[in-house]
């Protein structure tokens, strides 16, 4: 059976799913996105995703034509009808067809279009060992430019960091903000953690996201996690000498959930193994997405 898409207010197969030429979301990337992921018949933080959208398209002054509960039910509609109970969901809104100028006031409606596919980001073997990664040239956008806080179409400027890391032989890229502070990766949050106070016990960190830098879902999701499992948690301004200088570094994000890297720039993080605090968090946000969602059947 072919993949069923929501187009519009209606489900076309993936061969007919359509859009014209003319959508400012092709050519000007003028639309917003959320990657969700749905857990064993979970849909999981569905609402926060919603949030995040509506919010990222009232900045843009987007109307999405649909209510967050129509959302919601169209969402959970394509996964039924494509059978799928693990899935990885795309919902895009663009700012819908438009003329050859860029003004969003010449697009009459925004189009709305959702997938629900698998996605694999990064081996699992990678899961096990963790990840090398590099920083790159290109700075994070800043905050007074395009947030990074708006989850928009317009990914170039992590796409360049993409490709500047695989260039490198890196899979993935950190980049840091314009005065040379920790940001994020091209799709993840970064986590360290390292032992602190007389007692040395870890102290989980990551840097406030003002400083450019999505508010990720996920790393909300660990946050929260990191209370329950009583470990300290603070929001702190990073440096990449104070990541190389780890005991443990992770990425969060919807689609790789929650990585462990163990090299950054050719220095081993701690001792070049993925840490039990990061072994300790995906354990618990494993078990987390297994209960917690919005719950649908086939
Ligand atoms: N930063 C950026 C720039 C992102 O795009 C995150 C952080 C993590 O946010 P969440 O809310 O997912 O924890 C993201 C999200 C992909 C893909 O196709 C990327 C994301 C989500 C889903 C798919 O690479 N990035």
């Amino acid at each position: 059976m072919e993949l069923m898409i929501y187009l519009d207010g209606q489900w076309v197969p993936k061969s007919e799913a359509k859009i014209s030429v003319f959508d400012h979301g092709l050519l000007y990337g003028d639309g917003v996105f959320e990657g969700i992921r749905a857990y064993k018949g979970l849909v999981f933080k569905l609402k926060e995703h919603i949030t995040r959208l509506s919010e990222s398209a009232h900045t843009l002054m987007l109307e999405i034509p649909m209510t967050a509960k129509e959302i919601e039910t169209a969402i959970v509609e394509t996964l039924r009808r494509n059978k799928l109970l693990d899935a990885y969901i795309r919902i895009v809104v663009t700012r819908g067809p438009g003329d050859l100028g860029l003004d969003p006031a010449k697009c009459k409606k925004a189009t709305v279009f959702i997938i629900t596919d698998k996605i694999v980001l990064y081996p699992e073997s990678l899961y096990k060992k963790g990840l090398d990664i590099i920083t790159v040239p290109t700075v994070r956008n800043l905050p007074e430019a395009v947030n990074p806080s708006i989850k928009s179409l317009n990914y170039l400027n992590n796409i360049l960091a993409k490709i500047e890391a695989k260039n490198s032989g890196c899979m993935e890229a950190l980049m840091l903000n314009h005065q040379g502070y920790v940001a994020e990766c091209t799709g993840d949050n970064v986590f360290m953690v390292r032992a602190e106070g007389a007692e040395g016990k870890p102290l989980l960190l990551t840097p406030p996201t003002y400083l450019g830098a999505l508010k990720g879902i996920t790393r909300d999701a660990i946050i929260e996690l990191s209370r329950e499992l009583a470990i300290s948690f603070e929001e702190r301004i990073l440096t990449r000498h104070d990541l190389y200088n780890g005991d443990e570094v992770f990425l969060t994000g919807t689609a790789a959930e929650i990585i462990p890297v163990v090299k950054i720039d050719g220095r081993k993080i701690g001792p070049g193994v993925p840490g039990p605090v990061t072994a300790r968090l995906r354990k618990a946000f494993n078990a987390l997405t297994a209960r917690d969602g919005v719950r649908y059947r086939l």
